[in-house]
C-alpha cells in the first residue's frame, strides 16, 4: 500500500552532527513533519546513549534528503516547569494561520502528558502548557472546526499487564485558545482487540479532503508472545463532525518487513509521525492525485519514508469495516 523509498533508512543516527552535543547518538526516529516557508521540514528525536531524548531540525528542498541542524530544540519557558520532566518526544507538527504548533509527548514523574509549543520560523520556539490527565500523541487539526480549534489525543491512563501506561482509544477534544482543551463526546475509534490495532494512537496530524478528515495513526497487535508489532493503518472523519468516523481500514497499510523495521533498539516497529501532502486546492482541500509522503520512526533506531497518494488512502480507508 504505502511504498517505501529506495534510499532507506534516509536519517540513521550517524546523520546527527557532533556540533548538536550528542556525541554518537543511539538513535533518531519518529519525527514530527511539515512543509513550512517553501521547504521540507523534520522534527527529529534522537536519543543519546544515555537515552535522554533530544529534538533536532532537519530541513530539505525535495523531502528525501534532510540538513539536519547544528543545535537541539529550545521550547523557551519549558525551564520554569516545576515538576519533573524526563523526557519530551514524538513531536507532531501543524500549520495554523502561518504559525507551526508543535504537539509532543512528556515523561513526569507520575505520567506522560501531552505539551504543545509554537514556532513563527522553528528556529524559535515557545512552550504552551501540558494537559492534566495524562495523555499522548495528540494532533492538531490545521483549522478550526465550527470555530473551535480541535486535536485528537490517546488518553494514556492503560497499564497493560505487566507494561507501561498506554491505551486503546482516541479521542477528541476542543478549545477555544490552544490552552485549555476538553473532551468532545465519546471516544472517535477505538482498538480492535486480536487483530493489528489492539492499542492505537494518532500519527501525524489529519489532513483535509473533500470526503473527510483523512488521518494515518498506529496500532499494536499484543498478542504475540515474542514482541508488539506496530503497524500503521487510516481512518477518515466527517468534516464537519470529526468525532464521527466515516471509514477505516481494516488491512495495516504498512507494517514490519524490512530489516532496518525488523531489528532495532525496539523490533518490529513502523510508527508513523508526520506527513507531507503536496498538492492542495484553493480552499485548502488536499487533491486525489496528491502525492504525500509519510514519515515514520523504525525499530524506534532509525527514519523511515514510505510514499502513497491520498486517492489510494481514500480507497484503503473505504476497503475497511
Ligand atoms: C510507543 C511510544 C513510541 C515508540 C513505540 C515503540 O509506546 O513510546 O515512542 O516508538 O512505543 O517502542
Amino acid at each position: 500500500m504505502l511504498q517505501r523509498d529506495p534510499s532507506n533508512p534516509i536519517l540513521t543516527r550517524s546523520a546527527i552532527p557532533p556540533a548538536t552535543g550528542l556525541i554518537d547518538p543511539s538513535s533518531v526516529f519518529n519525527p514530527g513533519a511539515i512543509h513550512f516557508q517553501g521547504r521540507d521540514h523534520l522534527m527529529l528525536r534522537v536519543q543519546a546513549r544515555s537515552r535522554a531524548t533530544s529534538l533536532v531540525m532537519a530541513s530539505s528542498s525535495n523531502g528525501i534528503h534532510f540538513e539536519v541542524a547544528n543545535t537541539t530544540v529550545h521550547f523557551e519557558g519549558l525551564e520554569r516547569e516545576a515538576r519533573v520532566l524526563h523526557h519530551i518526544y514524538d513531536p507532531r507538527l501543524t500549520e495554523i494561520d502561518g504559525e507551526v504548533f508543535i504537539t509532543f509527548a512528556a515523561d513526569m514523574e507520575d505520567a506522560c502528558r501531552l505539551g504543545m509549543a509554537r514556532s513563527k520560523d522553528l528556529v524559535s520556539f515557545e512552550f504552551m502548557g501540558f494537559s492534566e490527565a495524562p495523555s499522548r500523541n495528540g494532533v492538531l487539526f490545521p483549522e478550526k472546526v465550527d470555530g473551535r480549534y480541535l486535536r485528537l489525543e490517546r488518553p494514556n491512563a492503560g497499564v497493560v499487564a505487566g507494561g507501561v501506561a498506554t491505551g486503546d482509544a482516541v479521542i477528541l477534544a476542543e478549545s477555544d485558545d490552544l490552552v485549555a482543551w476538553s473532551q468532545v463526546g465519546a471516544p472517535v475509534f477505538s482498538g480492535r482487540w486480536r487483530y493489528w490495532d489492539e492499542l492505537i494512537g494518532s500519527g501525524p496530524p489529519p489532513v483535509k479532503t473533500r470526503a473527510g478528515w483523512l488521518h494515518i495513526y498506529h496500532g499494536v497487535a499484543t498478542h504475540f508472545a515474542s514482541s508488539n508489532i506496530y503497524q500503521a493503518g487510516a481512518v477518515l472523519l466527517d468534516l464537519k463532525d470529526p468525532s464521527q468516523v466515516l471509514t477505516r481500514t481494516w488491512d495495516n497499510i504498512l507494517e514490519p518487513r524490512e530489516l532496518y523495521e525488523l531489528t532495532g533498539q525496539v523490533p518490529n516497529v513502523v510508527f508513523p509521525s508526520g506527513w507531507i501532502v503536496r498538492d492542495v486546492d484553493a480552499e485548502g482541500f488536499a487533491l486525489e492525485s496528491s502525492e504525500v509522503l509519510v514519515y515514520y520512526g523504525a525499530a524506534d533506531t532509525c527514519v523511515g519514508l514510505a510514499r502513497t497518494t491520498i486517492g489510494e488512502l481514500l480507497h484503503s480507508c473505504s476497503e475497511g469495516t
